[in-house]
């Protein structure tokens, strides 16, 4: 074994990759992720102490949860970016050590090794990551628990990343985020470790709030598009990941240089925005979910800008490696990173906007529309239709299927979910899960289209106010008398706190899919089971069946 990881979907045969990730993330990468959490704790450890005196810096806030981003399964597979992170990573853990001194913060005699290791050479960091990553906790329910919670954390992170790029940020998150990031180092019992699960879910409600407050004041409400998903006959840009801010300065820096933007996967929901409809060339939507990305990046000809995951790495004859740009939390060895703002400035996307220019048009793979848009705003100015549809019986259940694709083959289940689904049934989904249904001509239910696409991951939050609105309108108890079933699909980290948001939520009976995670042991699953009712996937036929209550669940 060189490596362990178990974080996404496709660790290998289910229960982890030992030898290199099905992801492509190198076992020296894995380590080094491994050491550079392990630093994290230590910087965590130093500024809650500090923070409980007023004394931590910010900059420290913002390093930890670019740490965590950059670990995001296909977010950065570049070495060379962990090894500067992990070097980082320790000279601003011993400043804070040495700010706690000066400070008369009360340390302990014998400090934690995470506070105080300390390694030079790549050899050093790689050899750390052996014995401190994953497997490092023996009992296998605190194991689960504990990463559990890391998972959910490097999901908020991502999210907190965005919100900051935006100048929205929450002191209480942070704290959260720094004190669980210790707490799962700490000798919790299984309650303690389940209870700091759910607090996790409260603390991703938060950040999704918080993201959805600072992308809808930066750009208005998303509100029903058609977003075209054929070319046009200039160079284009496409640009792929969740970061809104890149987005709007890319736009703004093409504005006139005759390069067209066209969005990929998870950027797909940036065309619902006012902000940037109103830019002619954001031509619209080019390709499908991230894993499709080896045949669509060949026929795009242009460059491409990832923001945040998901990256593919390119095979070896890939004819596009060199028109990948990554910035912000993402890398890959052999792409040009854009470097981060500063003072306040833009990011400089010049260099990729001049390698566009010399390149050809994208060839058209699709054409036509899809529509999209739906996030909270948008459904409750339908909200009078959307009530009447469900009081007359139009609509007879919703169906919450947001979260991840994946390029696994068991993922078909959920194109075949969609289409078996009845037709007075109507899909609410975010995240790039749509992708396997968001083509099909599944049809409008007096107007209401079938598939309601709120927007990215982060945006299964407006799914949730959609749903706590309903419950108020039709003045429930319960969130789970709703008629609507959670059909989830799940791939990484993002996906995970979106499940223990919706848990910390009160929703109950939520199917998981293509897999259970890896990550959870046999008793961590039979806790989620009896106190939540999650269950996996079957057959699209008996789910359908299942869930329309019309056999046994
Ligand atoms: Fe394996 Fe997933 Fe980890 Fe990649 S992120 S190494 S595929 S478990
Ligand atoms: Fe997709 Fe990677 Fe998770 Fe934001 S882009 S949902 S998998």
């Amino acid at each position: 074994m060189s490596m362990f990881c178990f974080q996404c979907q496709e660790a290998a045969k289910g229960t982890g990759c030992t030898v290199k990730g099905v992801c492509g993330k190198t076992s020296d990468v894995a380590n080094l992720q491994d050491t550079l959490l392990y630093v994290l704790k230590g910087i965590c450890w130093y500024n809650d102490k500090l923070r409980a005196k007023g004394l931590n810096p910010a900059r420290a806030d913002k390093f930890i949860f670019d740490g965590l981003f950059s670990t995001i399964t296909n977010a950065n597979f570049d070495k060379g970016s962990f090894v500067d992170r992990i070097n980082e990573a320790l000279k601003l853990r011993d400043e804070l050590g040495r700010k706690c001194e000066e400070s008369s913060v009360e340390l302990p005699v014998e400090l934690p090794d995470f506070a105080t290791w300390k390694g030079s050479t790549v050899d050093d960091f790689e050899a750390k990551g052996m014995n401190v990553g994953v497997l490092s906790t023996e009992n296998e329910d605190i194991r689960s628990l504990r990463e559990l919670v890391v998972y959910g954390l490097k999901g908020m992170a991502a999210y907190a990343e965005h919100a900051w790029n935006l100048g929205f940020k929450n002191d209480e998150i942070f704290a959260f985020m720094q004190r669980a990031l210790i707490a799962v180092t700490e000798d919790l019992s299984v309650d303690e470790l389940v209870k700091l699960t759910l607090d996790t879910g409260k603390f991703g409600v938060e950040v999704m709030a918080l993201l959805d407050q600072a992308n809808t004041s930066a750009y208005g409400n998303p509100e029903i598009t058609k977003v075209n998903i054929g070319v046009r006959n200039n160079p284009g840009i496409l640009i792929s990941g969740h970061d809104m801010k890149d987005m709007e300065e890319l736009l703004k820096q093409t504005e006139g240089t005759g390069v067209d933007i066209y969005t990929h996967s998870e950027m797909l929901p940036a065309n619902y925005y006012p902000a940037f409809k109103k830019y002619k060339h954001l031509v619209g939507n080019y390709g499908n979910a991230w894993w499709k990305q080896k045949e669509e990046f060949e026929t795009f000809n242009g460059p491409v800008l990832f923001t945040t995951n998901c990256i593919v790495p390119p095979l070896k004859n890939a004819s596009y490696t060199d028109r990948i740009y990554t910035t912000g939390a993402s890398g890959l060895e052999g792409a040009v990173h854009i470097p981060d703002r500063k003072n306040g400035e833009m990011k400089d996307f010049s260099a990729i906007i001049e390698h566009a220019k010399k390149c050809a048009p994208p060839q058209q793979i699709e054409k036509g529309e899809i529509t999209g848009g739906f996030a909270h705003a948008q459904v409750f100015a339908l909200a009078d239709k959307v009530v009447d549809a469900v009081k007359t019986g139009a609509i007879k259940k919703f169906f919450v299927m947001a979260g991840c694709d994946g390029r696994m083959k068991s993922r078909e289940y959920y194109t075949e979910f969609a289409e078996k689904l009845p037709a007075d049934t109507v899909i609410l989904t975010a995240g790039c899960a749509k992708y396997r249904y968001n083509k099909l001509p599944l049809g409008d239910i007096g107007g209401i289209p079938r598939v309601l696409d709120a927007g990215q991951c982060n945006d299964s939050y407006s799914l949730a106010v959609i749903a706590l609105k309903l419950k108020e309108i039709f003045e429930l108890n319960d969130i789970n008398e709703l008629p609507i079933a959670y059909n989830i699909a799940w791939y990484e980290q993002k996906a995970v706190i979106v499940l223990l948001a919706l848990l910390y939520l009160g929703v109950k009976n939520i199917h998981l899919g293509p897999t259970l995670p890896a990550f959870l042991s046999p008793n961590v699953a039979s806790v989620l089971v009896e106190k939540f009712g999650i269950a996996g996937i079957t057959e699209p036929e008996a789910d359908v069946k299942m869930f329309m209550g019309e056999s046994a669940a």
